[in-house]
């Protein structure tokens, strides 16, 4: 089973939850191009997510779903939404989300956490999640400790779920790949930044398409919250204070509100660009219907080939 088969959907691609920049219109617009389109509850508040979800179902007949990051303090009034607004499909990510999954369920959700390991996995599955995303720490944004290419297969061994891969995927080749870890799909965050459509300032579109393969670090490892992002001025200084023993509030402090500074004012010296591994083989802003279209011939492409060559 493919994962557009099973949501409804044409290509086997479900967007990652990039808070403060999968808005309704964002997610709406990633559906009504052949994806599973999310609104990201992190950045928001209950008020402004309920409008989204408001928005994303005025502009798309298709199906969508939300992501509700565990961490914000308002992730149980926000999953409480999601159930009573009956979103089709619930990712959640940094956390454990057991306690809201019947929940969910019992609104008629398809529920699919993203988990950066095996026992998170487990756990889920006995909870009855219906697919988990394994996410690798290729991966922008918060990130856990395995590779795309380790995780996967330990997950699609350890549980008796459907999978899909996140972490690293941006072209055919890699789609490939993750099909042959045993995914049936790919969440797909990065090369999405670099869409027309996406909401993100020019100034961080350009700083993806700028970036090259070491393009990016992780911060936050001292604070137990590591943060894959582009490396850049305050990127290099946050490093330094946490080299220095910096304590976890102090860190904090310095980071607040650096998402929003990257998202909506551009501000690519002092902001968090947070991107994954494959910001360096990015290298033009397309429709996000074109990246869709040539992911799936990419992979297609290379089937073939690698069928004539054995
Ligand atoms: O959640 C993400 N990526 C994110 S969330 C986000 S917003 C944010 N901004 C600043 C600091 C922190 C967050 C930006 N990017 N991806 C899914 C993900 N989940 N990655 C890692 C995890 C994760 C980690 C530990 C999930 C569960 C977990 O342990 C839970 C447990 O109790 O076992």
């Amino acid at each position: 089973m493919r994962l557009n088969n099973w949501l409804g959907i044409e290509f086997p691609f479900i967007q990652g939850g990039m808070a403060n920049i999968a808005t309704g219109e964002f997610a709406a617009a990633v559906s009504n191009a052949g994806g599973l389109g999310l609104i990201g509850a992190g950045g928001m508040n209950l008020d402004s997510f309920r409008e989204n979800i408001r928005v994303c179902k005025e502009k798309t007949d298709k199906p969508f779903g939300v992501n509700i990051m565990l961490m914000h303090p308002q992730a149980k009034e926000m999953a409480e939404l999601a159930a009573e607004e009956k979103i089709p499909v619930v990712t959640t990510g940094a956390g454990n989300p057991s306690a809201y999954i019947s929940m969910w369920k019992n609104a008629g959700a398809k529920v699919i956490p993203v988990v950066p390991g095996v026992a998170l996995a487990k756990r889920v599955a006995e909870y009855g999640a219906d697919a988990v995303i394994a996410e690798g720490t290729e991966s922008g944004g918060h990130v856990g400790e395995l590779t795309t290419m380790a995780l996967v297969p330990q997950v699609a061994d350890a549980v008796n779920l459907p999978v899909i891969a996140a972490g690293g995927i941006a072209s055919g080749r890699q789609l490939l790949a993750a099909f042959a870890l045993g995914a049936i799909g790919a969440q797909l965050g990065t090369c999405l930044l670099v869409s027309e459509e996406c909401p993100i300032h020019a100034n961080y579109k350009a700083a993806i398409l700028k970036a090259k393969d070491n393009g990016t670090t992780v911060t936050g490892r001292s604070a137990g919250v590591p943060v894959r992002l582009l490396k850049n001025k305050m990127v290099r200084e946050y490093l330094k204070k946490e080299a220095a023993g910096a304590d976890k509030m102090e860190l904090e402090h310095y980071t607040l509100g650096s998402l929003r500074r990257a998202v909506f004012d551009g501000d690519v010296d002092n902001g968090s660009l947070m991107a994954g591994q494959v910001a360096g083989q990015l290298r033009e802003i397309k429709p996000l219907r074109q990246i869709f279209e040539e992911l799936y011939q990419g992979y297609l492409d290379t089937l073939t080939k690698l069928e004539q060559e054995r």
